[in-house]
Order: C-alpha cells, then sequence, then structure tokens
C-alpha cells in the first residue's frame, strides 16, 4: 500500500506579529529601540553594569504583557488553526518573548529568545515561572542568593535556545514561513537559508514590508498580519 508523506512546515514569527495586538516592534520607527539603547538593556554586560535599568525595561513590558487589552490576534489564532489542521508536522519557531501564541493554542512551539513570563537563576540555570515583577533583593529559590534572578530572555551575545531542534526541523521541511521579522539579527536571520539548502523547501515571507532578507524567499506577501496571515493560512489549508 502507497502511504501518503505529509509535508512538514516551519513557521518563524517576530515582533510583527504581535504588533497588532498593541506589542511594539523594535526596528520600526515607534519601537523598542527608538525608545531604548540595545546595549543598555538587552545585553550581559548591561545586566552586570545596570541591573536596575534592564530589571525595570522587562518588569514594565511584563506589567503590559499582563494587561487586559493585551490578547491574540487573528493572525495568531490563524497559526493555531495551521497546526490543528495540517495534516503534517507544524513547528513554530517564535522570536518573540510574548505569550500570545500559547494563548491562541499553538502547542509545538519554541521561544528561542526566551519568555518574559519566566525568570532565571543565573547561578544555577534553574527556570521559574513568573508572572511579577523581578525584584533586585529577590533571592532565588535555589541558592537562596540576592541578584542572581534575571528575566530569561536572550540577550545579544548569548545562546538563543533549542538551536538543535529546529536546525533539525529546518533540514526537513517541506514549507518554511516567516512572518513579521525584519530579517536582521542573528541566527533567525539564517533560517531561511538554511531550509533552502536541501533545495526541498519552498519558502515564504509575510511581512508588511520589504525585509533585508526579502530576495531569499521564493514568495513574499506583503500587508499586516491579521489581515494576510488568515487568507494565507486558509489558502494553504484548502490546497491541502
Ligand atoms: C509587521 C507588522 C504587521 C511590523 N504585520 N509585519 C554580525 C553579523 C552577524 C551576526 C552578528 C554580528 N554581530 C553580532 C551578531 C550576532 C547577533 C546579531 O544578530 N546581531 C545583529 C544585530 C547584527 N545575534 C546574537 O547575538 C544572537 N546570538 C547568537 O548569535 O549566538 C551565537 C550563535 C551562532 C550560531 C548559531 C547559533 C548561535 C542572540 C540574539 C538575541 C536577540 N535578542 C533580542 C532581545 C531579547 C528579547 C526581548 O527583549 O524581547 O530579541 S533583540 C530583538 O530582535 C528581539 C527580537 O526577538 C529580535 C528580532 O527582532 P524582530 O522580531 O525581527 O523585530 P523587528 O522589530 O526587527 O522587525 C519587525 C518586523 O515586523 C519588521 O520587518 C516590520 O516591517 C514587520 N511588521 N508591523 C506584519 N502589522
Amino acid at each position: 500500500m502507497h502511504q501518503q508523506i505529509h509535508p512538514g512546515v516551519v513557521v518563524l514569527t517576530g515582533a510583527g506579529i504581535s504588533k497588532e495586538s498593541g506589542l511594539h516592534t523594535f526596528r520600526d520607527p515607534d519601537g523598542i529601540w527608538a525608545r531604548y539603547d540595545v546595549e543598555e538593556v538587552a545585553t550581559p554586560e548591561a545586566f552586570r553594569r545596570n541591573p536596575a535599568l534592564v530589571q525595570d525595561f522587562y518588569n514594565a513590558r511584563r506589567r503590559q504583557l499582563r494587561s487586559p487589552e493585551i490578547c491574540p490576534n487573528p493572525a495568531h489564532l490563524a497559526l493555531a488553526d495551521l497546526e490543528r489542521r495540517w495534516p503534517g508536522e507544524v513547528l513554530m519557531v517564535t522570536q518573540n518573548i510574548d505569550d500570545l501564541h500559547e494563548r491562541a493554542g499553538t502547542r509545538n512551539l519554541i521561544h528561542m529568545h526566551g519568555e518574559l513570563l519566566k525568570a532565571r537563576c543565573a547561578r544555577s540555570g534553574r527556570v521559574y515561572e513568573r508572572l511579577g515583577d523581578i525584584k533586585l533583593e529577590e533571592r532565588c529559590p535555589c541558592c537562596n542568593l540576592a541578584g542572581t534572578l534575571r528575566p530569561h530572555v536572550v540577550w545579544f551575545g548569548e545562546m538563543p535556545l533549542e538551536m538543535g531542534r529546529i536546525f533539525a526541523a529546518l533540514g526537513r521541511c517541506d514549507l518554511f514561513i516567516a512572518i513579521g521579522t525584519s530579517g536582521q539579527v542573528h541566527p533567525a536571520a539564517g533560517f531561511v537559508e538554511e531550509a533552502r539548502r536541501g533545495g526541498r523547501a519552498r519558502t515564504v515571507e509575510l511581512n508588511v514590508e520589504e525585509t533585508a532578507i526579502s530576495p531569499l524567499f521564493h514568495e513574499r506577501v506583503t500587508g499586516a498580519a491579521t489581515r494576510i496571515v488568515p487568507e494565507y493560512v486558509e489558502k494553504l489549508l484548502s490546497r491541502h
């Protein structure tokens, strides 16, 4: 009997998918890096130099994420629908530290740049759920030391999470979709080339504008994520 092999999909999302939920991107004119110096808040050196500033930056973003007006938008919901209805494997890889994909119902998800609603002990590496502020004087539950708890996020110069699983999925996928990411931060910016390496994967970019890596994709769809992602997902599902 002939067994049908269903195509595998890897979806990479960036800050653009959460913009219409009310969370700022980084590099747009109204983005986070227009108001904060990346060197002051998103490097391990910054945390060593001025932990109060770094904790304030993430505490404020954690409070915003937990406010009632922030919720998943139709793009997050459409991707959860894709995972539920697609006959093959779907791996969602997000650079976002928000939890909007989970809240939309996505299950097979990797947060390659960490999670805002988690804290990590810099000494033991243990990770804890964290819904409120991380306070400077707070002691970690594992070592009972003050000042070791940090946001569970990946700063510049640090290794993104679960790279082995991500590269394995890119190597075997048939379709790679990048949504709302500027393609300026590595290693995520190189995923499209990794997916194409075997010569099998079709690659599609969904973004409101052209990006640094647009020429590397087979297909581009231009528009706001809340419109183009549900449309694209419906088209994909209707073909399979
Ligand atoms: C919409 C929309 C709508 C808007 N609808 N779309 C020189 C060359 C190459 C690499 C390096 C280099 N020097 C240093 C490096 C490495 C460095 C790097 O890439 N630097 C570059 C800036 C040059 N990378 C690292 O250090 C990483 N680690 C690393 O490389 O380890 C070694 C390693 C080697 C080999 C393999 C594996 C590892 C770590 C990077 C950590 C990034 N951290 C941050 C902050 C932490 C989390 C947080 O605070 O939130 O992560 S930086 C920030 O950028 C954040 C994001 O996840 C990340 C990506 O941003 P994203 O998502 O693309 O957002 P934007 O704002 O850039 O773009 C938004 C897009 O949406 C735009 O295109 C809009 O048009 C679009 N859009 N509205 C659809 N409605």
